[in-house]
């Protein structure tokens, strides 16, 4: 049985908690708390370690997902809980007016501590942002010769997380035979 170790990124209020939650229908270990940072995201909860789920797969794999807390005062945990990682999510909240700062800065994370990682990047509350920009976003999503697929996704819905998982796994086959090839 092959073992994957996904981590999800982005902001605070991107749904990297309800992404999670969506996929594991409900077996989630989280470690949200009351949330006192609204000016970050107005919502009730945030993550203040991980959230943590086991997710069997119909083809017999395994994902181990992990989302990480948004808020930059945790940036020290990323590069820790991306150690190892398979797969890689960055999830993008349209509705910030600085997406596309935020965007190329959580680029530059994966850069520098996930640079071989096969990674997708999700687009989140799309249906709140409806002149939001997809093609910038495109246009920013990759590095040197690397180019990273762009999905919109609604977190909340398990069969649109269940589609971003499988574009990140195609990803991660491609990677695969890459490696194998050279
Ligand atoms: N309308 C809409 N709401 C969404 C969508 N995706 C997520 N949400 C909501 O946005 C919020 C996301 O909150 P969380 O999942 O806690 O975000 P997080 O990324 O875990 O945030 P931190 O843990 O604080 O970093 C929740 O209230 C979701 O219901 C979407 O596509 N459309
Ligand atoms: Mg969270």
């Amino acid at each position: 049985m092959r073992e994957h170790k996904i981590v999800v990124l982005g902001t605070m209020g991107s749904g990297k908690s309800t992404l999670v939650r969506a996929i594991a229908e409900g077996a989630v270990v989280d470690t949200d708390v009351l949330n006192s940072d609204r000016q970050g995201a107005d919502k009730a909860s945030t993550t203040v370690a991980m959230d943590y789920a086991d997710i069997d797969l119909p083809n017999g794999d395994r994902l181990r997902l992990y989302g990480t807390p948004g808020q930059q005062r945790f940036d020290f945990l990323w590069p820790i809980l991306l150690q190892g990682a398979s797969g890689v999510v960055l999830l993008v909240d349209a509705t910030r007016s600085a997406a596309a700062d935020e965007l190329d800065a959580y680029l530059a994370v994966l850069r520098q501590h996930a640079a071989q990682v096969p990674a997708v990047i999700g687009i989140s509350r799309l249906d709140l942002a409806p002149d939001f920009d997809l093609d910038a976003c495109v246009a920013l999503a990759g590095w040197d010769q690397r180019v990273l697929p762009v999905v919109p996704v609604d977190t909340r819905d398990r069969d649109q997380g269940l589609r971003l998982m499988d574009v990140l796994m195609s990803e991660m086959e491609t990677h695969d035979l890459v490696l194998a090839d050279g």
